[in-house]
């Protein structure tokens, strides 16, 4: 886990600073803060469990096991990226991996994943699909469509909100009836909890009870996993619109420095292994940017190319 939420990390303030330089084109959104969920959720997940992730996805991708080679060049826009370049930071998807998508479209997930769940539920495997989705999102239609088919018909979905507090410059504070998204499971009859999602071993617990509920066919839970960003809402946000200490409570309420003091304390890490840890994942990451650097772009014949689904029953 720890080894888990230094890859996020330090895959997120590299791609900071090559889109900062030029390197990365487009818009992009990172996650630099909240670590601890992505990776809690991909240690309480299967191999072959399925997730499906939002506009803030590459650290979700990392922990469910993507290719930092491919998910690197996608965001480079390069033809050897995991959508071949033409889905760059918020439409990347690695189906290999069960990561069935990010998207940019908001609480999109939330409808997605009961149509996953119906597939998982007819075929009869054991597995679990998890949506995951932002506190601004959960104000949306969609949340409450998804969550109240998926409890009707008992799908083995599990709706994971991580709330940072901010919908782009709106605070939750101001746009959310009740306040509690957790308990909105209650209308729906699913069980519905709050999560430190700044503790991964929480939001890890929390997963696996779910994940657990849903295999026996018990049906969805909602789980809100409470954390703070420590960056813009997207590369290049001013951030005009909150204070420097809710940045400052972020940094120490630190997942990574939190879980490192905890195994430093078992007597689990001590600062060599750590740092062959870090070096490890430096040596890691600098691979998948020349990957990237040294990728082709798309040709422009291919332009039109894995635009489309084919359906071979339409063919
Ligand atoms: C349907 C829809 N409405 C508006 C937007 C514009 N938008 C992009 S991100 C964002 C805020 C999202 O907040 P939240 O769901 O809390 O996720 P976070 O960015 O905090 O991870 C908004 C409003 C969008 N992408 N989709």
């Amino acid at each position: 886990m720890y080894a888990g939420m230094v890859r996020v990390r330090s895959f997120e303030e590299r791609v900071r600073e090559l889109f900062a330089g030029g390197r990365i084109p487009g818009f992009t959104h990172t996650s630099i803060g909240q670590e601890a969920i992505a990776v809690g959720v991909a240690t309480a997940l299967a191999e072959d469990d399925y997730v499906l992730s939002t506009h803030r996805g590459h650290g979700h991708l990392v922990a469910k096991g993507g290719s930092l080679r491919g998910l690197m060049a996608e965001l480079y826009g390069k033809a050897t990226g995991i959508c071949h370049g033409k889905g760059g930071s918020m439409h990347i998807a690695d189906v290999s991996v069960g990561y069935l998508g990010a998207n940019g479209v908001l609480a999109s997930g939330c409808v997605v994943a009961p149509g996953v769940g119906l597939a998982i539920k007819r075929r009869g495997s054991a597995q679990v699909v998890l949506t995951f989705f932002g506190d601004g999102a959960a104000n949306r239609g969609p949340f409450h469509e998804g969550v109240n088919m998926a409890a009707l018909w008992k799908l083995p979905v599990l709706f994971l909100c991580e709330n940072n507090r901010w919908a782009s410059t709106t605070a939750h504070a101001l746009s959310t009836a009740g306040g509690s998204i957790a308990a909105r499971a209650a209308g729906y009859g699913i069980p519905g909890e709050s999560a430190d999602g700044n503790d991964v071993l929480a939001v890890w617990d929390a997963v696996s009870r779910a994940a657990e509920r849903a295999r026996r066919g018990d049906g969805p839970s909602l789980i809100e996993a409470h954390t703070i960003r420590w960056v813009g809402h997207f590369e290049g946000d001013a951030q005009l619109y909150r204070s420097k200490d809710e940045v400052a409570e972020g940094r120490q309420k630190d997942p990574i420095a939190r879980l490192r003091a905890s195994l430093e304390a078992l007597g689990l890490l001590d600062e060599a292994h750590a740092a062959r840890i870090h070096e490890a994942v430096a040596g890691e990451i600098e691979d998948a940017v020349a990957y990237a650097e040294a990728s082709p772009l798309p040709a422009p014949d291919d332009a039109l190319t894995d635009l489309f689904v084919h359906y071979p029953w339409r063919e």
